[in-house]
């Protein structure tokens, strides 16, 4: 039976492809689930998509996460670099957690360089734009295969 994963995206990334392309790029976060999808499909994973701009919206559904999703890949947006709160839902799930930023945070403010869920990620993919969400959904599957 084909795993199941979360990809869970936090605040703004609904905004992606209106503003900033310079940074994000010109896809959608619409573009973005349907490729993470698609590509599911081909690695066999069953992908659901979430998106929230509310930090406890997005902790309820990690929670929730732990009966029914066995990998998450996550881009925890400006919440990555503030919420104890998600690093802590996310140690309490036990699959793999893989942490996708679009843009290099390193490259980038002082302020963006840390993120708390780096902390629990088993593997971090930035500044791979948003293939990096492929290279997540992969490395998840790579994961839940071994
Ligand atoms: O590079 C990433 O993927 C980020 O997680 C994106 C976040 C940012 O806060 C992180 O530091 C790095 C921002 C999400 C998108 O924000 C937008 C804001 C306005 C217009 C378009 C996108």
């Amino acid at each position: 039976m084909a795993h199941k994963v979360l990809v869970l995206n936090g605040p703004n990334i609904n905004m992606l492809g209106k503003r900033q392309p310079e940074v994000y790029g010109f896809e959608t976060l619409s573009d973005i689930e349907a490729t993470c999808i698609k590509n599911g499909l081909d690695m066999d994973l069953s992908v659901t998509c979430k998106q929230s701009n509310y930090e406890g919206e997005l902790i309820t559904w990690i929670q929730e996460a732990r009966e029914e999703f066995d990998a998450i890949v996550m881009n925890p947006a400006a919440y990555s670099h503030t919420s104890i709160g998600i690093l802590d839902a996310l140690h309490a799930f036990e699959g793999p957690v893989i942490e996708v930023h679009i843009s290099n945070i390193h490259k980038r403010e002082g302020f963006r360089h840390h993120s708390y869920v780096s902390q629990r990620a088993d593997g971090i993919v930035v500044g791979c734009g948003t293939h990096g969400y492929e290279l997540g959904l992969r490395h998840a599957a790579h994961l839940l295969s071994t």
